[in-house]
């Protein structure tokens, strides 16, 4: 049926194949935590006791770099401590401090239940967009013990802690105790909040800050625990800030967009909306090969059908066979930038022998090859030459990644994608022999992702 007259008249049956759509969800992309980038903390891990009141193994007062959070005065009364604790490996806590050798304390035995209270820190940071966030910290739950002084302290059970992002004084993500249950007597615990900050933030470019409190909630259990005083501890605080990959904005991308196509059955014949022709040896120019979209039901030369959509883009030919590669390109309006990570994914078919919606059947029982570019300017960045091995009726996904340094003689020139057909005859065949050579493509994804200086 592909052997329509180049003046491309159009034949008047009409049968329409049985339609399948079938999406898949693309399997989530792992972000590097090599790009994490620390955002710098005022003693961190609460070593600094500068300005606090030593006695045996306690600091008590505010530690440098923080602010006391006591929205309900809990901190003032004099059987309220905060400050800070040097565990010694076997009263209290069953190691030494996580980090270094202090760990922040908030001990509570006369306001318990009064309130929620702890300490905050201002960085010098403001909220991104397209970044995610993760707030770790490890957190103690005291075990009861015997301090320096002899004076012996009952810290049985745990009164509850939170953890919070803030950008501009507003809350953004907080971890509301989520992990108490699986905290132990006498251990510390790693916590990690994270959030991720999309295109858009109503608090972006807001002042970051953090947040560490004790909920002071007293025990469900508190009279067979003896009426325990509340405590929490932390140690090691770390803020990553890790840029998100964007999305960089492609033309009729899934190939869905009919306009300009000429159609026949289930195809539109001609360049799709936002592509141009790509061909070595002008091969395109020669009736018998074809460019546009197909309508891909499954079990209609594609098994599972279009990956996104309803459409894929087809390269077919069966007239310039090892004739010259061909296929697409899009010059995109985005421009390399330095320090970035660029990858490109396209879902690549070889589609099987099967009957189109003409009522002819077409042999493409083999696979010409196909090759997937990314350039900036006149330079190949990176691509895919054939890799993968795609059975009859398959589509598989391919992805592009290059990394772009500090440097780059093609920084600022304009990014392209190319899909391309090699239209190599399959070993075995030769250009009179060779089955119609045809490659399709969808779902054409470009993201870039800061990588940091
Ligand atoms: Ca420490
Ligand atoms: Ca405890
Ligand atoms: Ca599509
Ligand atoms: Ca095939």
């Amino acid at each position: 049926m592909y052997k329509m007259a180049a003046s491309r008249c159009f034949m008047s049956s009409f049968r329409v194949s049985r339609v399948l759509f079938l999406n898949f969800t693309l399997p989530f992309v792992a972000i590097s935590a090599a790009h994490a980038a620390p955002v710098t903390l005022q003693n961190p891990s609460f070593e600094d006791t500068s300005g606090q009141f030593a006695y045996n193994e306690y600091t008590f007062g505010t530690p440098s770099g923080w602010t006391l959070y006591d929205p309900d005065n809990v901190v003032g009364d004099p059987d309220v401590y905060v400050g800070t604790l040097f565990p010694n490996g076997s009263d209290f806590f069953n190691t030494t401090a996580p980090d270094g050798d202090r760990v922040l304390l908030l001990f509570n035995s006369a306001q318990r239940g009064a309130g929620e209270y702890g300490f905050e820190q201002l960085t010098g940071e403001v909220l991104m967009t397209n970044t995610r966030y993760e707030l770790s910290v490890d957190i103690g739950d005291i075990d009861s013990g015997t301090d320096v002084a002899g004076v012996v302290y009952n810290l049985e059970g745990f009164p509850g802690y939170r953890l919070q992002l803030l950008a501009g004084g507003q809350l953004v993500a907080e971890d509301h105790n989520t992990q108490a249950a699986s905290l132990i007597e006498g251990e510390f615990s790693r916590v990690t909040l994270s959030v991720d900050i999309g295109a858009s933030h109503a608090l972006e470019g807001d002042a970051i800050s953090l947040r560490l409190t004790s909920l002071n909630t007293i025990p469900e259990n508190d009279v067979a625990l003896g009426s325990p005083a509340l405590e929490v501890d932390f140690d090691n605080v770390t803020l990553d800030a890790t840029p998100l990959p964007e999305d960089v904005g492609i033309v009729n991308p899934s190939f869905e967009d009919p306009t300009g196509l000429t159609p026949y059955f289930e195809f539109g014949f001609g360049v799709p909306q936002g592509w141009s022709d790509y061909a070595e040896n002008n091969v395109t120019m020669y009736s018998g090969v074809y460019q546009g979209h197909m309508l891909a039901a499954g079990n209609n030369f594609i098994t599972n059908g279009a990956t996104d959509g309803d459409y894929v883009a087809i390269a077919f030919n069966d007239v310039q066979k090892g004739g010259g590669a061909y296929g697409y390109q899009q010059l995109l309006g985005e421009a390399l930038q330095l320090n970035t990570r660029y990858t490109l994914s396209v879902d690549v078919a070889n589609p099987a022998t099967g009957q189109s919606g003409s009522g002819q059947t077409m042999n493409l029982d083999e696979f010409p090859g196909y090759r997937i570019q990314l350039l900036a300017g006149d330079s190949v960045l990176g691509q895919d030459d054939n890799s993968m091995a795609i059975g009859e009726g398959g589509m598989l996904t391919t992805s592009v990644s290059v990394d772009i340094g500090a440097t780059h003689p093609e920084e600022g020139a304009p990014l392209t994608i190319r899909l391309i057909n090699l239209n190599q005859i399959p070993a075995g065949y030769t250009a009179e022999t060779a089955p119609d050579l045809v490659v399709d493509f969808d779902n054409v994804r470009l993201q870039r992702q800061f990588l940091g200086q």
